[in-house]
């Protein structure tokens, strides 16, 4: 019912943008957009390089690939409306880019915690990237067990005509916590539940995280004594 009432919402505000505007201003808005989106595309692939490289370089230097997968991915024009409907922001190319950190994202799958930490510190160590901020759910895991670092950044991209800084929002991760934010998406968007059971499941879930960065704190240690005995590929 709430998804029929939000399809009908966005269908409204469709209509009434159209007959507000003229057809070359719709023209020149569907413009705007699509350039935007490429900017994020582009800033996504700067930051991709960025990881590739690094994780070359220490796997030549330190015969190790601290990078399991790496993922990006430019947000859904549905979603930055909802995002820009719920913080009650106007729906314009600059107010977006002023105000949304995640259109573009990166995600970076590590093999190990000490690699999310060593990764994200060579990235905000590069002279062209700005550190914009950064939030460390794997210290300060959110209260439903939600384990990642995230760093928000900034980088140029680099037009024909232009230099340009995008925001680009990276999640680094291990597997372990990797495959728990995965399946705990999946079963956020299952029915509606009664409370109790949401409780239940609740706790289930968190348990379950504690599970997987205890697995992921054992893997570190198995790797830091063979570290210790010579080299680790
Ligand atoms: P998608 O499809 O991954 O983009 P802000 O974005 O700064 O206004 P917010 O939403 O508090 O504020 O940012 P946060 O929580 O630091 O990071 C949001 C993103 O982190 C989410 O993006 C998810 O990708 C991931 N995330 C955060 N919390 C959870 C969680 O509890 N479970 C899972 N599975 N992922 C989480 P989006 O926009 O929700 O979706």
């Amino acid at each position: 019912m709430e998804i029929q009432n939000e399809k009908m919402l966005m269908k409204q505000q469709i209509e009434r943008f159209i007959t507000e505007k003229s057809a070359d201003e719709l023209r020149g808005a569907v413009d705007n957009v699509r350039t935007l989106m490429t900017y994020y595309r582009c800033a996504n692939l700067e930051i991709e390089t960025k990881f590739k490289v690094l994780n070359e370089q220490f796997s030549l230097e330190h015969e190790h690939n601290p990078i399991e997968s790496i993922r990006s991915r430019v947000k859904s024009f549905p979603s930055i409306n909802d995002k820009m409907r719920r913080k009650n922001l106007p729906l314009t190319v600059g107010s977006i880019e002023e105000n949304l950190n995640d259109v573009a994202g990166v995600r970076v799958i590590c093999s190990f915690v000490d690699d999310i930490y060593m990764l994200a510190d060579c990235l905000i160590k590069q002279d062209d990237v700005k550190l914009i901020c950064q939030k460390d759910y794997i210290k300060n895991p959110k209260p439903n067990g939600y384990r990642s670092l995230h760093l928000i950044v900034e980088i140029p991209i680099f037009l024909y005509n232009e230099k340009k800084m995008v925001r680009v929002e990276v999640q680094l991760r291990t597997i372990a916590m990797e495959s728990w934010a995965n399946l705990e998406h999946k079963l956020r968007y299952k029915k509606e539940l009664p409370e109790d059971i949401l409780a239940e499941t609740a706790k289930e879930l968190n348990d379950c995280a504690e599970l997987s960065a205890l697995l992921d704190e054992k893997m570190q240690r198995v790797k830091n004594i063979i570290e210790s005995e010579g080299t680790f590929s």
